[in-house]
């Protein structure tokens, strides 16, 4: 058991799977890992996704492993997992980063699409996880972190499916934590706010007249940072939950939203 220093932050020696990390969140949290010193391995759905994935990467400056793979599809996920122990190394920190949204009523919905936000946000993350447990046990440790939303706690108009399932995530977190903590596997998540990415895209759209969109209003107000988040600002919570200064940090969703879960809103 080392002592905490600055070393403690440290994820030098340490190779890192981030599902769905070509853009967005997972991008940003790979390109933090790769500065603390970590191997990056990323996956997409299909090779020029990959490709450029890894020319980002590249003009990054980091020499990122890309692999195809649908986190949905458990053979896919085993082969992609077997070909990283072998080409780079046990995975020491995974983070459940894919996923998608569907923003229909809920009545409106068809039960294919309710399935396939499930299926990516929650059923995913349960087959990547468990083909990467087994490794970490015999390695006698491992960081999982999942990546949850505010709808992880809340719901709102037309995210039926993808409520559900970022809060069913929220519990396979605390349940990995209670099976697996005692393997020093610690599997927390993150519960970004509303950070501009292209998944939220549609809610910042400027309007025909050019004022902001309804939604982006609606969110400044509601964050009593007063802003949207950035994918920076989730870099430093996601270092901490891959090092070993969380490691008595287990079961834990980590918020990074501004205030929102905190603030009842301003009166009108
Ligand atoms: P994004 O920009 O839409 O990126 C999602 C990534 O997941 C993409 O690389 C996508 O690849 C990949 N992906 C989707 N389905 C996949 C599959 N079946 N197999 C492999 N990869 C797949 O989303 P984001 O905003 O970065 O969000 C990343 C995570 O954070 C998601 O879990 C999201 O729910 C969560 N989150 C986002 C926010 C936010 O405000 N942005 C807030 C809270 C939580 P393709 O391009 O090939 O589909
Ligand atoms: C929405 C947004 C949110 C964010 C995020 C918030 O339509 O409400 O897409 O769901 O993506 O999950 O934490």
């Amino acid at each position: 058991m080392t002592s905490f220093n600055r070393n403690s932050f440290s994820l030098e020696g340490k190779v890192a799977l981030i599902t769905g990390g070509s853009y967005g969140i997972g991008f940003a949290i790979a390109s933090a890992y790769a500065e603390y010193g970590a191997e990056i391995c990323f996956n997409d759905i299909n090779q020029e996704l990959v490709d450029k994935g890894l020319a980002a990467y590249k003009e990054a400056g980091i020499e990122a492993h890309g692999y195809v793979a649908d986190v949905t599809d458990e053979e896919q996920v085993k082969n992609m997992v077997q070909t990283i122990e072998e080409e780079v190394g046990t995975i020491d920190i995974l983070v459940n980063n894919a996923g998608i949204i569907k923003r229909i009523p809920m009545i409106e919905m068809t039960v294919e699409q309710w399935r396939s936000v499930i299926d990516v946000d929650l059923n995913a993350p349960f087959i990547v996880s468990k083909a990467v447990i087994p490794r970490m046990m015999e390695k006698g440790q491992g960081k999982i972190i999942n990546i949850c939303s505010m709808m992880s706690e809340l719901g709102r108009e037309t995210v039926s499916a993808y409520a559900a399932a970022k809060g069913g995530l929220k519990m396979l977190t605390r349940n990995i934590c209670s099976e697996y903590g005692s393997a020093n596997i610690q599997c927390n998540a993150i519960g970004p706010g509303y950070i501009a990415t292209p998944q939220t895209a549609p809610l910042r759209e400027r309007q025909a007249d050019g004022s902001r969109h309804p939604f982006d209003q609606f969110i400044i107000a509601k964050t009593p940072a007063a802003r949207w988040g950035t994918t920076d600002d989730l870099k430093g919570p996601a270092v901490f939950l891959a090092s070993s200064a969380s490691d008595f940090v287990n079961g834990h969703i980590l918020y990074v939203d501004g205030g929102i879960l905190a603030y009842i809103g301003k009166q009108p």
